[in-house]
């Protein structure tokens, strides 16, 4: 493949706040214009539902946001009537799966054999109540597995931020640093209390959410900023008492081998407009012939020469020696 890209790598500083804390900040991961060209679109979404029936001030929420041509179920978070929106044709979306300030971070978290998984547009208005519980993210009922106090990163979401985040209580995207290994903190108020703030629908009887929660942290961020996190980090969202609308992206990328989240795959028209990295992004690459992409091969995911300097058998080479020396005793 002659195909060159570029890839931002993680600074010593990200690759510390990562370990710690389980999430990084990349401040300006968007450019002004790229802001404004994503904001227009997430307009238009939130135009669109509201025309097909959503109350404006309950929150939108749109998947698959990528493919113009297949149909993404919009889930107001309140009131859980579906209602199916088709975004309207434009690249912006798609032109972030592979954007260089943040691809080189993901694939140095997670490897470079990964497909995205999900994308999403948010849009959460004022609202008196929190928008979300506490939760971890990924496989539910059961929560991807926690073997010795350890999840590994499976599901690595990123959120890039349309609107300006500055103050507390905006809906910003709160968390508990160093929860994707601590666990959920003791609560002064007890069990029965954090029952409540983890629960799906008891959370909306508790107007700060994250009151009295030990380490919590409400993230002010610029737009522009994007926040990647580990799914085992525990995340909610708080009430937004600020009359601005947060906007917002969510990209979560997976290894091969898992399910696609969002889709069950993609329109022929996407993938026709797409290089081989890309298409290896949108799971298209794994067959039956790649084991579906638990075993890819150069063939099922490009994406790892480029970002490797070498292909899948070297790499694998090289994943086993460092194996081997981390275990052996
Ligand atoms: O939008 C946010 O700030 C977080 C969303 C969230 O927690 C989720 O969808 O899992």
């Amino acid at each position: 493949m002659d195909e060159a890209m570029t890839f931002k790598r993680m600074s010593p500083e990200q690759k510390s706040q990562w370990d710690k804390d389980g999430y990084l900040v990349i401040k300006n991961a968007l450019s002004g214009e790229e802001v404004a060209e994503l904001t227009v679109e997430v307009d238009r979404l939130d135009e669109t539902s509201r025309r097909l029936g959503r109350n404006p001030d309950l929150m939108l929420h749109a998947v698959n946001i990528i493919d113009s041509a297949t149909e993404g179920l919009f889930q107001p978070e309140q009131d859980n009537v579906g209602t199916i929106l088709r975004p309207e044709p434009c690249d912006a979306f798609l032109n972030l799966i592979d954007h260089p300030n943040h691809l080189g971070v993901v694939c140095e978290l997670i490897g470079s054999a990964i497909q995205l998984s999900w994308a999403e547009a948010v849009v959460r208005p004022p609202s008196p109540i929190p928008a979300n519980r506490w939760h971890k993210d990924g496989s539910k009922p059961y929560y991807f597995p926690t073997v010795e106090g350890k999840t590994p990163l499976q599901w690595a979401r990123i959120g890039f931020f349309l609107t300006d985040v500055p103050q507390p209580d905006m809906g910003n995207f709160t968390v508990i640093p160093g929860s994707h290994r601590a666990g959920f903190p003791k609560l002064p108020q007890g069990l029965e209390h954090a029952l409540t703030i983890t629960s799906y629908t008891d959370f909306k009887q508790i107007d700060q959410i994250d009151a009295g929660v030990p380490g919590a942290r409400q993230l002010l961020l610029q737009a522009g900023d994007a926040v990647l996190f580990h799914n085992s980090l525990w995340h909610c969202v708080p009430r937004n008492t600020s009359n601005v609308r947060r906007k917002n992206l969510w990209y979560v990328y997976t290894p091969l081998w898992m399910r696609l989240g969002d889709r069950m795959g993609n329109s022929p028209e996407l993938t026709a407009k797409c290089n081989p990295v890309r298409r290896q992004l949108l799971g298209e690459l794994t067959h039956a012939n790649t084991n579906g992409g638990i075993h890819p091969f150069d063939e099922g995911a490009p994406l790892i020469r480029l970002f490797e300097g070498q292909g899948f058998v070297e790499t694998m080479g090289a994943v086993d020696q460092e194996y081997i020396r981390a275990t052996q005793r």
